[in-house]
């Protein structure tokens, strides 16, 4: 769905999160350089700042941070950053209020003895208000396309919340390491 609404020559910067690794194998890069990743490096937090830093470089092109509500907690300070020289990346918060592949390792391989997984995040519509840039809260990938394409579209710092409920993810993994 991000694919069809970024343009060809747009970026996506991607990060530890579950759609980070799903974009592994399910997000289609036409443009050389135009996925931005820190690899198997992991450096939980490395993609919102990024994100900025892409846009900042590239201002006429679209930008779009894909990230979960912990790794995007880890550098969030940056939105006032974007906000103050009116830098234009659109972000996506997947929160499901957790560590989510954390939460799931310690399911499945420590016997559901689960320990500092579970977040309790601050209202990111209000924080998004609070920083004055543009907060959008969606639900279901059907309602995420409108609002991603109308917030690409305005250019301006935007912070898209999709809310997921804690746990109910698919892994990836499966598709990644076989
Ligand atoms: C600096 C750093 N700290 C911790 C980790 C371990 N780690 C990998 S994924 C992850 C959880 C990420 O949670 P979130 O950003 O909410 O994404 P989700 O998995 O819930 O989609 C953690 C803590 C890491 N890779 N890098």
């Amino acid at each position: 769905m991000i694919r069809e609404v970024l343009p060809r020559d747009g970026f996506f910067v991607e990060e530890l999160c579950q759609a980070g690794f799903t974009s592994y194998y399910g997000y289609p890069v036409y443009e050389p350089r135009t996925y931005v990743t820190p690899g198997f490096q992991g450096t939980l937090g490395f993609g919102f700042p990024t994100a900025i830093g892409v846009k900042a470089a590239m201002p006429d092109k679209a930008v779009v941070s894909i990230t979960g509500d912990g790794g995007f907690l880890f550098g969030m300070p940056e939105l006032a950053s974007a906000a103050q020289h009116g830098i234009g990346l659109v972000t996506v918060v997947f929160n499901n209020s957790s560590f989510g592949n954390v939460r799931r390792d310690q399911q499945l391989r420590f016997n559901s003895n689960l320990i500092g997984a579970d977040l309790e995040n601050p209202d990111l519509m209000k924080l998004a208000e609070s920083f004055a840039v543009d907060g959008y809260r969606v639900t279901s990938p059907g309602e995420l396309k409108p609002v991603l394409a109308k917030a690409i579209d305005n250019d301006r710092p935007a912070i898209i919340e999709v809310v997921v409920e804690r746990g109910t993810e698919t892994s990836p993994w499966k598709y990644i390491m076989g």
